[in-house]
């Protein structure tokens, strides 16, 4: 951990302009990704595993892990001792991270309900878990075993019955997984784990590897890098997928109430996880704002990734914005649909209904991001990039589809009997009336 002169984020002014959602998302820019390249890549990677299957996962695995000869499909051993030699301190809280987000998932299973559309006719809309669900474990800059809860646990909720997953083999653990996802996976009961990392990871479970005996799951979740999620597109037409969740961003609206070091505390927070996260503040009060420039510069310098905090505060994403009012953050706030939102504001808990474009909020300032990360109930996988705009974080209903079950008696499809028939006929389908008017006719009942 080098010690180093963190240059300061920069600040914008926003006062005083009448500006569109587009002018405010052109101010700050999220880092680019290179998708194009990125989706060609993933593409090759993911055709080279669907047609020559283990061969394609040990030249990726080469190539891209530095690892040969490793075991793909986990032994039970590897497993056991992962789970033997964790830290007692994780173990634990891994334990109740694993209660806490079981608990936060269960509101995201929406009972089944009836209507009554006429008498003897209903409709059911049932959420039906998927069969089979495949996770991703990124084991990229840092192992985040704390995802394995995230993905796991919703699953689990959710009623799916068979789990597999995936995480990268590591050239540090012997081309193992690493030792921390083991041991979170066997927490959770999860014993069907392959060392497979990247676009080849997410290739491999949406279309299954025969010579490992792993079978194509029906939806694939979990974050990942740019290829990762590229791999997700490639393979969204044969398994439902995620949302996206790449670089982290944290948006952070505050009033003159707030308190700079605990904004500077949780906008390093984030920018710990990659170059080319986003740190942003918003706020009316110029004086909170030179605070928190001040505060950030601080802490950068002596944080533990110095340099990656300092490139990612550096970066055109990062910013302090000063807008006028409270209006004019919240139609900044909802026109970049942060991943997390955190609402530094007097009157927080009032004012986050009026917040409605973030992948999760977090309200009040004793609730920061990373409390959300790990121990809140919450999920930490959520969309970024402004997916938040039409996507959901990870939750129960990304495995569930919800299904409309339909039952009409004699009587009710006497009801609209001419009805179906006049629309079938002002379609020239003719044989759809037919089918209602076969339930009418004398050899029919
Ligand atoms: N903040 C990350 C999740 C995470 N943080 C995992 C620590 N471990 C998602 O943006
Ligand atoms: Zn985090």
């Amino acid at each position: 951990s080098t010690s180093r002169k963190a240059e300061r984020v920069r600040t914008i002014d926003l006062r005083g302009q009448s500006l569109s959602p587009s002018d405010m998302l052109a101010a700050v820019p999220r880092a680019t990704q290179a998708r194009a390249e990125a989706l060609e890549a993933a593409a090759a990677i993911v055709e080279a595993v669907r047609t020559t299957g283990e061969a394609a996962l040990r030249e990726q695995a080469e190539r891209f892990d530095g690892v040969s000869g490793h075991a793909i499909r986990v032994p039970a051993e590897h497993v056991a001792e992962a789970a033997a030699s964790v830290d007692p301190a994780v173990r634990s809280a891994l334990e109740a991270a694993i209660d806490r987000v079981r608990r936060g998932s269960a509101a995201q299973v929406p009972a089944s309900q009836t209507t009554d559309i006429g008498p003897g006719a209903r409709i059911t809309q049932r959420w039906q878990p998927v069969t089979r669900a495949g996770v991703y474990i990124p084991g990229g800059k840092a192992p985040l075993a704390s995802s394995v809860v995230m993905n796991v646990v919703p699953a689990q909720v959710a009623g799916v019955t068979s789990i597999a997953l995936a995480s990268p083999p590591q050239a540090a653990h012997g081309g193992r997984v690493h030792p921390t996802i083991l041991a979170a996976a066997s927490l959770l009961g999860i014993d069907e784990i392959y060392a497979i990392g990247g676009a080849g990871a997410i290739g491999a479970l949406a279309h299954g590897v025969a010579d490992l005996g792993l079978d194509p799951v029906d939806v694939v979740s979990g974050p990942g890098n740019n290829y990762v999620a590229s791999a997700k597109r490639v393979v969204a037409g044969v398994v439902g997928t995620d949302s996206e969740a790449g670089a982290t961003e944290i948006l952070v609206v505050a009033d003159a109430s707030a308190d700079a070091a605990l904004i500077a505390a949780d906008l390093i927070s984030q920018a710990e996880h990659d170059e080319q996260a986003s740190a942003v503040l918003v706020t009316d009060s110029v004086e909170l704002a030179e605070q928190v420039a001040s505060a950030v510069a601080d802490l950068a310098a002596t944080t533990a990734h110095a340099a990656r905090v300092a490139e990612a505060l550096a970066g055109p994403q990062s910013a302090i914005v000063l807008v006028d009012d409270r209006a004019m953050a919240e139609a900044f706030s909802n026109a970049y649909a942060p991943e997390h939102l955190e609402l530094h504001l007097a009157d927080a808990s009032a004012a986050a209904e009026r917040f409605t474009s973030a992948g999760a909020v977090f309200v009040g300032d004793q609730t920061p991001v990373s409390l959300g990360d790990y121990m809140a109930g919450s999920n930490h996988v959520l969309p970024t990039g402004g997916q938040a705009r039409y996507a959901a974080g990870l939750g129960a209903y990304t495995f569930l589809r919800p299904q409309q079950v339909i039952e009409y008696d004699h009587a009710a499809l006497a009801e609209v009997r001419a009805g179906v028939v006049a629309l079938a006929n002002a379609e020239i389908l003719p044989a759809h009336g037919d089918a209602v008017e076969a339930r009418f006719a004398d050899t029919s009942r």
